[in-house]
């Protein structure tokens, strides 16, 4: 069944943190199995845990071999479509992860570079959000939680294969998480759409644009 369709790997995460839900995989799963630019879009949740998600990245891109990855996470806090650029090689816990592991300063693969670019293209991705009418920006920090773990992990692993691009978008929270937790959030359609315009993006684009996407401190 379609096994000649091009595979655009899409993962989130379950719940953490005490929360119920996550938008990360609640946007998987809606997206699963959609055609995207001609390719299939599967979706794959992962544990929120260091080393098991990505024993669960590393099955799924054994079991599927995407030609592109793009993986999600949740960012309270963060008020739009958050393209990360640059992950780095440290877990460095705040709160324990659904297994209770806390590392702290430990890297995520030893011996391994500090930091990986995204192979997205980053800039194009936020413009495609602006052109839809959807809030988005570079992020230049994915953090230091299981989300830096699972896109340094997969920048790392796409190291060795070339042909596959990957790299990873924080989701504000959904309006129902806010309600009980003050904060910025989009609706669970919002972020659909706004992940779907990301992967077409991602998957037409070959060369990143040049346009202005940084921070002053
Ligand atoms: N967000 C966390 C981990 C899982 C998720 O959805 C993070 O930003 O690290």
């Amino acid at each position: 069944m379609n096994e000649r369709l091009a595979t655009l790997l899409l993962t989130g995460f379950e719940p953490f943190g005490g929360e119920e839900i996550n938008p990360s995989w609640e946007v998987g799963a809606a997206l699963d199995g959609e055609l995207i630019g001609g390719a299939r879009v599967v979706a794959q949740r992962l544990p929120c845990a260091f080393g098991a998600a990505l024993q669960a990245l590393d099955e799924a891109l054994a079991r599927h071999t995407p030609v592109l990855v793009l993986c999600l996470g949740q960012a309270a806090g963060r008020a739009d479509f958050s393209v990360e650029r640059v992950a780095i090689n440290v877990d460095d816990a705040r709160i324990p992860d659904n297994l209770g592991a806390c590392p702290v300063d430990q890297p995520v693969v030893a011996g391994g570079p500090a930091a990986y670019f995204s192979t997205l293209p980053v800039k194009a991705m936020v413009a495609a959000l602006h052109a839809a009418g959807l809030p988005a920006s570079v992020s230049q920090t994915a953090g230091t939680y299981v989300c830096n773990h699972v896109f340094y992990g997969l920048m790392h692993r796409l190291a060795a294969r070339p042909g596959v691009r990957g790299g990873f978008m924080h989701l504000p929270l959904l309006p129902a998480q806010a309600a009980r937790r003050p904060g910025p959030s989009l609706p669970l359609a919002t972020q659909i759409d706004g992940v779907r315009v990301a992967l077409a993006a991602a998957q037409a684009t070959a060369q990143d644009l040049r346009a202005a996407g940084g921070a002053e401190c």
